[in-house]
């Protein structure tokens, strides 16, 4: 006979879940008691923070990520990052104390009254577990959901009194041993029309989006793109939390602008757009237009059935992305597409060409322009740094996949805090964390457990003392005057000093660039924070 706990330790191991990232409370010690040798605890200050590191550790570590939280407070404040991790399709296990069952209908001290309501539209599944012993069959049903495509996180409050009661002996074996697979590829007939489709088109197009890198589907994309001469575009910034296609490849054209009408001027001439892996589309700010460019057709696969549902245009294909377009291939064969190669893309822009007067800080040009220059083969970026996304693009052309993340749900904190748990999955790659002074705020806590636990990422904080994709978007929006735009004295690299990690302030490419060359083979985590001119850096 084992108790709850034993049996759900004994689930978390067998799904190879030994980390957890939490931040405890009362409710969640009964737990964390006796915790095993073989597990880690990975503790953020803030529970933002806390479901941020597990959203990168996740996404890649290519495994469900467990997230323990306080009750409601905890939840609370996980909010927003639990949000960014749904539009990331981040495999989360989000567990969360409850008070003891005795206490719940008097509604002691911290009862989350209503504890499967609280985060029900951000997650996949959401459950407060109704008898003690089927705690571990709760579980083991939220890691299924969660790693079940589209993945997403997954939720079970569990009353603190739970974990010394007795497990049901076979619900808890059952859910040990089960294994559910979910992916599944396209009807074959579908595969074979699409790729007539293809074939017969005078002038297709790709447009990558993430799951080409979540999905494994990263080199077939390029073999796709390179045998039938395709050109490529990679879907909006702003949308997609990974790359889908190389940046530096011959048939990349560049970053699609984020709204309706400039995506379809910016496609117009094409026949047929097919989209992968990717939402059709994340599209922002409103600048209404044509949904398709005149004469286009539009097919989208993708392995989540929302996705495909709430599409405003075109057809779509409900399936695993790497394996329809390993089917796709084969239908295609090796036939020459009888199209000519895409024109290569021009080399990225010199910053000294972006029209700054020189001696005050640099653009955010230069900056990703040095960043480029320091950045080794296999390095990796997690970015957040909003006026500096599309410098950063178009400078790095980052070339190999599972080397980028970014928060697609739109809301700040992601940065800072998936940087440090993207590190710890992928300990043997240096990751780089480029994060605005504004942007760093929302998860700075995250300097703490970077320190605490030796995280070697570099975080790279580009200071302009203002928020400025805001007055971007208040010169886009026709709004005048807007307060609370502006961060004058922000000093961050004072902040992470105070966090434990070594902080210095540069100024200028050059010592940037040095400062980033330094950083190769650190053993912890490290802080350059650069001044950067106010403004959009887009090039
Ligand atoms: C949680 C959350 N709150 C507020 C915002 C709105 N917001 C978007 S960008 C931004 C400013 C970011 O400033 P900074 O990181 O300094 O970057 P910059 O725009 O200066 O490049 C804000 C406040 C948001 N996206 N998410």
């Amino acid at each position: 006979m084992s108790t709850v706990r034993e049996a759900t330790f004994e689930l978390l191991r067998a799904r190879g879940m030994t980390t957890i990232f939490g931040n405890p409370g009362s409710t969640e010690l009964p737990m964390l008691a006796d915790y095993p040798d073989d597990f880690n605890y990975v503790l953020g200050l803030q529970e933002a923070v806390v479901v941020g590191m597990a959203d990168g550790y996740a996404q890649a570590s290519g495994t469900v990520g467990h997230v323990n939280l306080h009750t409601a407070p905890g939840v609370g404040n996980a909010m927003g990052a639990i949000f960014n991790a749904q539009a990331n399709h981040a495999p989360l296990l989000i567990t969360a104390g409850q008070q003891v069952r005795p206490a719940i209908t008097m509604q002691a001290n911290l009862t989350n009254r209503e504890a499967a309501r609280m985060p029900h539209p951000l997650v996949k599944w959401s459950y407060e577990v109704p008898r003690a012993g089927d705690v571990p069959a709760a579980i083991g049903r939220a890691i299924h959901t969660a790693s079940l495509p589209p993945k997403g996180p997954a939720f079970v409050s569990i009353p603190m009194d739970d974990w010394t009661a007795e497990a049901d002996a076979d619900g808890a074996a059952q859910a040990i041993a089960r294994r559910v697979d979910g992916r599944a590829g396209a009807a074959p007939e579908r595969v074979a029309e699409l790729a007539g489709r293809i074939a017969a088109a005078s002038n297709p197009v790709l447009v990558a989006g993430p799951d080409l890198d979540a999905s494994g589907g990263w080199d077939l994309g390029v073999a796709l793109a390179e045998s039938q001469n395709l050109p490529v575009w990679s879907i909006p910034a702003t949308g997609g939390g990974r790359l889908g296609f190389p940046e530096g490849h011959a048939n990349f054209r560049g970053v699609l602008p984020p709204a309706i009408g400039p995506i379809a001027e910016t496609l117009a001439g094409h026949d047929l757009i097919l989209v992968v892996g990717a939402s059709v589309f994340a599209y922002y700010p409103y600048i209404p237009g044509d949904l398709l460019p005149g004469g286009a057709e539009l097919v989208v696969v993708t392995a989540d059935p929302e996705e495909a549902a709430r599409a405003p245009m075109g057809e779509a294909i409900v399936a695993d992305v790497a394996l329809t377009l390993a089917a796709l291939l084969t239908e295609l064969g090796d036939a020459d597409p009888g199209r000519p190669a895409p024109d290569p893309r021009e080399a990225p822009i010199d910053p000294a060409d972006v029209g700054l007067e020189p001696g005050g800080p640099i653009s955010g040009t230069e900056a990703m322009a040095a960043l480029a220059a320091a950045f080794p083969d296999d390095g990796i970026v997690v970015l957040e740094a909003p006026s500096s996304t599309l410098a950063l693009r178009n400078q790095l052309r980052i070339s190999r996949p599972g080397s980028y993340y970014f928060g697609a749900g739109g809301g700040l904190g992601f940065g800072l805090a998936a940087a440090v748990g993207v590190q710890m999955a992928e300990p043997d790659r240096p990751v780089v964390c480029v994060v605005g002074e504004g942007s760093a705020q929302y998860a700075i806590t995250a300097f703490w457990s970077a320190a605490a636990y030796e995280v070697p990422v570099t975080f790279l904080v580009l200071r302009n003392s203002e928020y400025a994709i805001l007055k971007w978007f208040s010169l886009a929006e026709g709004v005048e005057n807007a307060p609370g735009l502006d961060l004058p004295a922000l000093d961050v690299a004072a902040v992470a000093a105070g966090y434990g990690v070594p902080a210095q302030r540069v100024e200028g490419g050059d010592e940037l660039e040095a400062a980033l060359r330094d950083r190769s083979g650190a053993s912890g985590p490290g802080l350059i924070e650069v001044g950067v001119a106010p403004g959009m850096w887009l090039a």
